[in-house]
């Protein structure tokens, strides 16, 4: 059978890595592999993306919608029936409890797809709906706080193509492919990094694993889980007690210097070493190391966000950088401005900005919508109690988008009963995932490689004006559609508007997706027209600017020491802790370990396990422990746990590792299923997120809950004898 070429872009992760994918001439695909003539990926690509003609053809691939019968079974529906009686039930609902009963949760793999999101929020302001929750709430929300507080520079920070010594916090884009802000590139990341070693790049790792950015850093802080506030707050008391900050940027252009200097006062080295586990000498080292490099950023990724005080963390991730002065200067060449949503480049600070408790509020915890870059979300980790909670503005109806509740949420028997509640769970998904199969509507959506789409959350992460608009490369062949399409299906019913960036979409007649595009990025320097006919992703040369001068008279400040983290600070520091030495579980710590996050290399949240080359790499998510601490249990690799937290107890397979310090364990999140499911931890693993408490150990702004530093026990299960 003869094949076709196309290029196009893996959306598998957010990395977009660049690919030619053979079709045959039923649209079907054949093969994938790295596009070698790209100029950003250059033929990277990785074990899952290069699974993408079997996740696509898989037999467990959902082929039609389906539709939960009176019986409790699924049967097959038609899609557009299927919205008929969505619709007919969403006007009903509303009807009798207004449009806040109709929420959407977007998962991950919503930010893959270009035109979901936008027209999602847009669909919830159009029947004016404030319950949109995105899994950006119980990822890295403080990071939105942090920026909030701190103010932001117009002009950026230093490229990583461009640095000198970069501190990487909690982030391991060589596993996970995500760092933006100056970070590792999520791009061929680990032939970035060995390139950026090769010219001399200084790396300053802090995570409490030896993690694979770790093992080639110069520097690797094995901080204690959870206490990165008290490290950084340490790290930038040595910089201003030593004067290596750039004092006539600080000057210029930040407010707070002496407000931070006195809250960070008491975090000494000492102090630092005996708390978080850091030698003292280690934390002035790091501090030195940093300031005394030229060029390079602060990134951190989802262990530190997860853990207490994420909004502390970040800020430092922040303040540390500024500091120092690591932003790009008047007349500095930007290298990459941005194409799809590019922002003016200005030497000058934006400063602080309110981005919660001015939106919709939450019924729950105080809690209020977040502003992500402008747009309120209200947080995930309230849902369930919107949902469970009666009265005024109970969730009754549940659009779940490309993610998966049941294993991503925390608190999972809250998730559980939660999702019984609704009136209306409407998923899509490309198959029956831990949720979808609890779902009364499973919409059977288009995947990655079916739909046209632009590289809109990567636009500004890359060092040059690059851009890759793909068109659909394969049909799926059966009856499924895309998720924006399903929010215009219901606008088209209700009669209600989708308004956009670029204007209202039309709801008489479907809009074409480039006509969506348009509206979605009405700013873009190069036509998207221009864009989607080129083949591949190119750079656009011409776009490149320089950092303009500030406006006449602007007196913006960043702020470094806003009162309310100087507040923080001084709770951190009279709070108690168990000294570094004294172990976990003593000094009336009835928690003998501390579990935190990670990501594996071959899965990607709860996507992927079930796919054979992927299962070829193992079928549990492994609780890897340190081997002292596997001796004084008395077991070893492959053996049974328990892991029990206050809250809850998941099953787990231990697997030594040296590179995790004693007291804690590493495990990735969003495997196994419900507790029905422990069985065959083996074969599927288990939900780490069980054992969180969404309503105790939560962040006050974003109601966060503490999914990494969880404090646990751990007992060996003996297991019964296979039969013989
Ligand atoms: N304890 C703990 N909890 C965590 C985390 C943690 O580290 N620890 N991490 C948090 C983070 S960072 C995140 S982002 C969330 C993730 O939370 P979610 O996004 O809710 O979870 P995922 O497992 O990524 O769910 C993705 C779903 O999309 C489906 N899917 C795959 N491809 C497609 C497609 O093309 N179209 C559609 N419509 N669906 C598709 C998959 O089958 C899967 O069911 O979890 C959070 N929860
Ligand atoms: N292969 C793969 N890639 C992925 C994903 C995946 O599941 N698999 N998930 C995707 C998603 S949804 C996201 S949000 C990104 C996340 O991207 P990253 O944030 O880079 O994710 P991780 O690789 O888990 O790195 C987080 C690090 O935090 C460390 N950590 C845990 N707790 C603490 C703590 O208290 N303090 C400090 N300092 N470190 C701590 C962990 O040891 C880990 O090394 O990755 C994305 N990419
Ligand atoms: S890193 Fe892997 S999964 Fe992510 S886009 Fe690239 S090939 Fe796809
Ligand atoms: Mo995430």
């Amino acid at each position: 059978m003869s094949l076709t070429t196309h290029k196009t872009y893996c959306r598998i992760c957010h990395a977009y890595c660049a690919m030619e994918a053979d079709v045959d001439s039923d649209g079907r695909l054949v093969a994938v592999r790295g596009d070698t003539s790209d100029p950003v990926y250059g033929g990277y690509t990785c074990i899952k993306g290069r699974q993408m003609p079997d996740l696509t053809n898989h037999p467990e691939r959902l082929r039609s919608s389906l539709k939960r019968t009176s019986s409790g079974d699924f049967e097959e529906i038609p899609t557009e029936q299927a919205l008929d009686e969505i619709a007919d039930r969403l006007k009903g609902l509303i009807a009798e409890s207004g449009p806040r009963a109709i929420a959407s949760y977007l998962g991950t793999h919503s930010f893959q797809n270009s035109a979901q999101l936008a027209v999602a929020r847009g669909w919830h302001t159009g029947i004016e709906s404030p319950s949109f929750y995105t899994s950006v709430t119980i990822d890295q929300p403080a990071k939105f706080v942090a920026m909030a507080r701190h103010g932001l520079w117009s002009a950026g920070g230093h490229s990583f193509e461009s640095a000198d010594t970069i501190l990487v916090v909690g982030n391991n884009p060589l596993v996970s492919a995500f760092s933006p802000y100056g970070g590792i590139p999520s791009f061929s990341p680990s032939k970035s990094y060995r390139d950026a070693k090769k010219r001399g790049l200084k790396v300053i790792v802090i995570d409490p694993r030896r993690t694979e950015v770790a093992r080639r850093a110069d520097l690797h802080l094995a901080v204690k889980p959870g206490e990165d506030p008290t490290l950084l707050a340490g790290i930038a008391r040595v910089i201003l007690s030593e004067g290596l900050h750039d004092e006539a940027f600080c000057n210029a252009h930040v407010d707070g210097v002496d407000r931070l200097r006195d809250a960070v006062e008491a975090f000494t080295p000492e102090y630092v070493e005996s708390r978080a586990g850091v030698p003292a000498a280690q934390v002035v080292e790091a501090a030195r190391l940093f300031a005394g490099g030229t060029r390079g950023g602060v990134s951190c990724g989802t262990g530190p966000n997860m853990a207490p005080r994420g909004n502390v963390t970040e800020h430092f991730v922040l303040a540390i950088a500024t500091l120092c002065g690591r932003v790009n200067r008047e007349g500095d060449a930007v290298p990459n401005p941005g194409i799809l949503s590019p922002t003016p480049r200005k030497a000058q600070a934006i400063p602080p900005f309110p981005a919660w408790g001015i939106g919709a509020q939450s019924r729950v915890r105080g809690l209020s919508e977040i502003f992500i870059g402008g747009v309120g979300e209200m947080p995930t980790a309230a849902l369930a109690d919107e949902i469970l909670m009666p009265g005024d503005g109970q969730v009754r109806a549940l659009f779940c988008m490309g993610g998966n509740p049941v294993v991503a949420w925390p608190n999972q028997e809250k998730a559980l009963r939660a999702i019984a509640e609704l009136d209306l769970l409407v998923c899509a998904d490309i198959r029956l995932s831990a949720t979808a199969k609890l779902a009364d509507y499973v919409i059977a959506p288009k995947i990655h490689i079916e739909r046209e789409d632009v590289n809109i959350l990567t636009d500004s992460w890359y060092s040059m004006p690059y851009a890759h608009y793909t068109q659909a490369v394969a049909d799926p062949g059966f009856d499924a559609i895309e998720e924006w399409e399903i929010y215009w299906g219901m606008a088209h019913r209700l009669g209600t508007p989708i308004p956009l960036a670029g204007g209202e979409l039309p709801v008489d007649a479907k809009p074409s997706k480039l006509d969506v595009m348009r509206r979605v990025l009405p700013r873009s320097r190069v036509d998207l027209a221009e864009i989607r006919e080129a083949p591949g992703g190119q750079v656009y040369d011409d776009v490149a600017i320089t950092v303009q001068p500030a406006d006449p008279g602007n007196e913006g400040k960043l702020d470094v020491g806003p009162v309310d983290v100087c507040n923080d600070l001084h709770e951190i520091r009279a709070e108690t802790f168990t000294p570094d030495g004294a172990g976990y579980g003593e000094d009336g710590d009835s928690f003998s370990h501390r579990l935190i996050s990670r990501r594996l290399r071959h899965v990607y949240n709860s996507s992927g396990q079930y796919l054979d080359a992927i299962r070829k790499e193992g079928t549990t998510n492994p609780a890897f422990m340190n081997p002292e601490d596997l001796d004084a249990l008395g077991i070893a690799t492959g053996d049974l746990v328990e892991i029990r937290s206050e809250h809850a107890s998941v099953p787990a397979v231990v697997e030594a590792s040296d590179e995790i310090r004693r007291g804690v364990i590493s495990m990735a999140h969003a495997w196994g299923d419900t507790p029905n499911e422990d069985a065959k931890v083996r074969e599927m693993g288990a939900a780490t997120n069980r054992l969180v408490d969404d309503a105790t150990d939560y962040d006050p702004i974003t109601g966060m809950a503490r999914q990494s530093a969880i404090p646990v026990n751990v007992f060996a299960v003996a297991e019964a004898a296979p039969p013989a």
